[in-house]
């Protein structure tokens, strides 16, 4: 078996302590590294204090290598914040009045990809097998490529892909989408994301759909494919159950007192619809006044990207709006929005899932959305929650029990929390049932074996 070479932003080197467990992705992929033996390269997370990046360090655990480059302030700014996540990001979430285009961060985007291949081309083997990640590193296989590399490479695309309006917006789509044709294999996350990066290659006449997932290009001919990324399903279950007992978990039980729970998880990010989900729960306790005082939302909301300007800007609105509907719709011996900015221990969340009557999952476009699939796997099976989940996350593709929402149907999204709430037992049972069939038959490593297995 080929080695397995893993390129990502950000490497998650296993932690020693072992207190909190990594995500699926993560937990996924060490495991294909471990059975065939692999590389993973990426960014640090630090900033080097000169003009240098500084050496490659590595570190080998067991049959995998880390290895990790320090970045430039400059290379952060203009890869990192700048297009990655300023133009790349906002037009993959259909928000093209949220991209910034800087032809000087373009310019870094596409330099930074070259320096990552370049610290990579020294640590390739001629049968190694590549899979890159996500959307900060598409020119990766065409910088390979150009250096004289003939392996498999393959890339999954953790977002969504646009349509060919919204894409055609953002001036350098076509190298984009060259850059994409330089791989083997691509995968994305729902069929629809496929067609509308098939819809693009056809609008600007640059490829076409050939049988058999293949797809033409000018110069090459390449595979597309979808591939729905899994959480550790069996896995997650087990350890939501155990974190019934965490303290911090039977704290906020005894504190919400016989309230209903509702919950969101969401990294701070204008994608998830905060925004609408906290007016959704405002016109919910309104306009249904028999939950006045017996609901609880909360919202666990992890800072993310806050040197990007609108990120900073939604991180004020919403502490400000959570304030705001807390003091007009709360009592002196209720507080509706327990709204939390800041990240919390992976066992405490797997408790919470367990312990809310609904998961509130309403992203206004979203890749997967693996909050939703955790939502499930914690529940108990004797008396689960209801999932609410907007029709525009990935996982509305296979999540069969939940309940859909428009995730801009804020009245909508109200009388989805009524019903969640009244919502039978029985029903109950039956919905959950149907997700978590669904969420153990397609785990995250499922995911990782068939994509390996088509680019192989
Ligand atoms: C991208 C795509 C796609 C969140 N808050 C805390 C916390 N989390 C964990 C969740 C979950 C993960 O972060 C978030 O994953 P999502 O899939 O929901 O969203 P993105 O971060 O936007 O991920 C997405 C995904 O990539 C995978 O392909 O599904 O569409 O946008 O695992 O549990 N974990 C802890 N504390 C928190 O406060 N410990």
């Amino acid at each position: 078996m080929s080695r397995l070479v893993v390129v990502s932003n950000r490497v998650p080197i296993p932690d020693k302590t072992g207190a909190a467990p990594a995500g699926g992705l993560a937990v996924a992929l060490e495991a294909a590294l471990q059975e065939r033996g692999g590389l993973w390269l990426g960014w640090s997370g630090q900033t080097s204090e000169t003009d240098e990046p500084g050496p490659l360090r590595t570190e080998t655990l067991g049959p995998i290598t880390y290895a990790l480059t320090d970045l430039t302030r400059t290379d952060v700014d203009e890869y990192y914040f700048g297009f990655a996540n300023r133009v790349l990001w906002p037009i993959c979430h259909y928000r093209l009045d949220l991209a910034e285009y800087a032809r000087r961060e373009m310019a870094g985007y596409f330099r930074v990809n070259r320096f990552f291949a370049e610290r990579l081309a020294p640590l390739l083997q001629p049968d190694d097998v590549i899979w890159i990640h996500d959307y900060h590193l598409i020119p990766l296989a065409g910088e390979l490529r150009r250096m004289g590399f003939k392996n498999r490479i393959g890339f999954f695309l953790h977002i969504p892909w646009p349509p060919a309006d919204i894409l055609l917006a953002m001036p350098v789509h076509e190298e984009i989408m060259r850059s994409l044709s330089q791989y083997d294999l691509v995968g994305f996350q729902t069929d629809h994301d496929l067609e509308n990066f098939l819809g693009c290659l056809k609008r600007e006449g640059m490829g076409q759909a050939l049988d058999e997932g293949r797809i033409q290009t000018e110069d090459r001919i390449f595979r597309g494919g979808v591939y729905s990324i899994g959480i550790e399903t069996s896995a997650f279950a087990e350890f939501a159950e155990k974190a019934a007992g965490n303290p911090t978990v039977r704290r906020t039980k005894r504190s919400i007192e016989d309230r209903k729970l509702i919950i969101g998880v969401d990294r701070l990010d204008y994608s998830k619809g905060l925004t609408q989900r906290i007016d959704a729960f405002e016109r919910f306790v309104v306009g249904y006044p028999a939950y006045h005082g017996k609901v609880t939302f909360l919202q666990i909301t992890p800072k993310s990207r806050s040197e990007v300007p609108e990120y900073e800007a939604m991180q004020r609105a919403l502490a400000e709006q959570a304030g705001r509907v807390n003091g007009s719709i709360g009592a002196v011996d209720w507080v509706p929005i327990r709204y939390i900015n800041r990240s919390i221990a992976r066992p405490v969340l797997a408790g919470l899932y367990r312990l809310a009557r609904v998961g509130l999952v309403t992203p206004l476009r979203d890749g997967m959305n693996l909050v939703a699939k955790e939502y499930i796997a914690a529940q108990d099976p004797e008396d689960p929650g209801v999932l609410v989940l907007s029709r525009f996350a990935g996982a509305a593709r296979s999540m069969k029990g939940a309940l859909l929402v428009n995730p801009y149907d804020v009245e909508g999204i109200a009388h989805a929390l009524s019903r969640a709430l009244a919502m039978p037992l029985d029903e109950r049972k039956d919905r959950w049932r149907v997700s978590m069939d669904d969420l153990l038959a397609n785990d995250v490593t499922r995911w990782c074996d068939d994509f390996l297995r088509d680019l192989g």
